[in-house]
């Protein structure tokens, strides 16, 4: 199955998309962790993007598509996959359709993680404190937020309009978060 997790910051994207990829033995492709590896490693990819991604902003589609272009080439993707944090914008959106259309694989569920604003800002707090991520403080996640607000969530109507998005409501324990969701994976089997 090929899926798509959609939410803001904070939603539980990364946490319930590990869940999934266990129970479904499918891989997890995050953007996120697949950027924090290249700041790590240092690379001139990583480099470019780490300002950026302190900030809270957007990393350029450019940049974005070269790693999604490439992770999707490899062959364990074949059986499907769990993409979490990507797309991110419209233009993301319509990359990643054109892309999948010529794979002959496109998104067959996006799933958009529901939570409200001041949650997920105490939620990012307690894993600042526990990670230390610098894009974790309190005037960066407001600037993430607010990137959300703007250029990710025009994607949600993107994938209601190809008629694969559902709503799941992100707040309640992770446990409670996983349920809602493998109870619509259960309901299209
Ligand atoms: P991400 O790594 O995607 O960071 P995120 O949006 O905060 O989501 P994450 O998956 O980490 O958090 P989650 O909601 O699971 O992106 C980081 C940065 O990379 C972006 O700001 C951007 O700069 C760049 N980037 C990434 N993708 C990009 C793209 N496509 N284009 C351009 N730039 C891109 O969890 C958050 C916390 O909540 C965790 O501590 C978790 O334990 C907790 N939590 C989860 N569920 C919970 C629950 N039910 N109850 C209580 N706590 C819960």
């Amino acid at each position: 199955m090929r899926i798509v997790l959609l939410g803001a910051p904070g939603s539980g994207k990364g946490t319930q998309a590990a869940l999934l990829t266990r129970q479904l033995g499918l891989p997890h492709i995050s953007t996120g962790v697949l950027l924090r590896a290249a700041v790590s490693a240092g690379t001139d990819l990583g480099k470019k993007a780490k300002a950026v991604m302190d900030r809270g902003d957007l990393v350029s589609d450019d940049i974005m598509l070269g790693l999604i272009e490439e992770r999707l080439g490899q062959s364990d993707v074949q059986g499907g996959f769990v993409l979490d944090g990507y797309p991110r914008n419209i233009a993301q959106a319509e990359a990643l359709d054109a892309l999948l259309k010529r794979l002959g694989q496109p998104v067959e569920e996006a799933l958009q993680i529901d939570v409200d604003e001041e949650q997920v800002i105490a939620r990012i707090s307690g894993r600042a404190a526990a990670e230390g991520r610098v894009d974790d403080n309190e005037a960066v996640v407001r600037n993430r937020m607010k990137v959300y607000a703007e250029q990710t969530a025009p994607v949600i109507a993107f994938y209601a309009r190809k008629g694969v998005l559902t709503r799941i409501l992100g707040e309640g324990s992770i446990e409670e978060v996983f349920q809602r969701i493998n109870s619509v994976l259960r309901s299209r089997a």
